[in-house]
């Protein structure tokens, strides 16, 4: 179920990953501005591992729906220190760029897994670059930047035409040379997908699993579950009170398998990652077989 050349703390655990969250941003729609500062970001990536997070996902450059781009030094500026920070730390890291530069800068300073939300598009030499790291890629899917992609959302059939553009993706990466049992695919919720379109890719995960690539899922937070809680005067409900309805796709999405959840809560996710585990084994997989007997 592992992506190859993870580090061993991580390829040794048999369940669904937890990846917790830090944007280092100004503007990101969950913890944009709290964590600009280096030092605050780097204590909550360790809070995070110390709460449950397998590893920490550090982006410095928000895609909430709208962002504009910040310029290539501006985001190594932001996430550089902090990588540094947590690795030096022993926190196991993913950088969430779309740039090549960052991607290798971010890999030179201990990442350990590229995630590039553009699934390779933004940057022609994103492939390349990667496929010289050895480390594994999240390909996630993706039409266009933030900007733009809320006119981008016409599809035929949202899960066969998601299914058939990450396939893409992921061939034109392995002809780049990005070794085939590297790569993760992540269908993108929110991405230019309109809220029944992410409805219909979680429903459809286990078609997304067919393709035979680990999945990454990250609905944290996002607006469709904010719609979903709204009161009956149809008021989205707010990005703080999205975390159990967060937890409880992160219990469906492990029950079925997928490799990691994006997640800024890590303390639910967690819990309900060993909840899926255990309902999904008819165990508590802790007991070993000596405890039982
Ligand atoms: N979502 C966001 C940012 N990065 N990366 C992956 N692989 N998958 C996602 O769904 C994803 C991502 C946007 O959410 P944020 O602003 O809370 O980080």
């Amino acid at each position: 179920m592992h992506p190859a050349g993870l580090p061993a703390s991580l390829a040794a655990v048999d369940r669904t990953l937890v990846m917790g969250v830090v944007n280092v941003t100004p503007d990101s729609f969950s913890d944009g501005g709290r964590y600009l500062d280096a030092r605050a970001a780097i204590e909550h990536g360790i809070s995070l591992h110390a709460r449950g997070a397998d590893l920490v996902d550090v982006g410095g450059e928000s895609t909430r729906p709208g962002a504009v781009r910040v310029e290539s030094a501006e985001e190594l500026d932001r996430v550089l220190p902090v990588i540094i920070g947590l690795v030096a730390a022993g926190v196991p890291v993913s950088v969430d760029t779309m740039r090549a530069d960052t991607a290798a800068r971010a890999v030179e300073a201990g990442a350990c897994i590229v995630n590039d939300v553009s699934g390779g598009l933004a940057d022609p030499q994103m492939y390349r670059t990667v496929a010289g790291l050895h480390v594994p890629y999240v390909a996630m899917h993706w039409r266009g930047h933030s900007d733009r992609m809320a006119d981008l959302t016409d599809y035929d059939d949202v899960l066969t035409d998601v299914c058939a553009e990450l396939s893409s993706r992921a061939s034109h990466a392995e002809a780049a040379g990005i070794a085939p049992d590297r790569i993760i695919l992540d269908p993108g919720l929110g991405f230019a997908k309109e809220a029944d379109h992410n409805w219909a890719l979680l429903r459809g995960l286990s078609e997304l699993q067919t393709l035979g690539f680990p999945l990454l899922v990250g609905a944290s937070r996002k607006r469709f579950l904010g719609a979903l809680l709204a009161g009956d005067d149809g008021v989205a409900r707010p990005v703080d009170g999205r975390d159990m309805a967060t937890d409880a796709i992160t219990a469906l999405a492990a029950a079925i398998g997928v490799w990691a959840v994006r997640v800024h809560d890590v303390n639910g996710s967690a819990d309900a990652v060993r909840v899926a585990q255990a309902w999904t084994e008819g165990r508590d997989p802790r007991d070993s077989e000596a405890t039982r007997a």
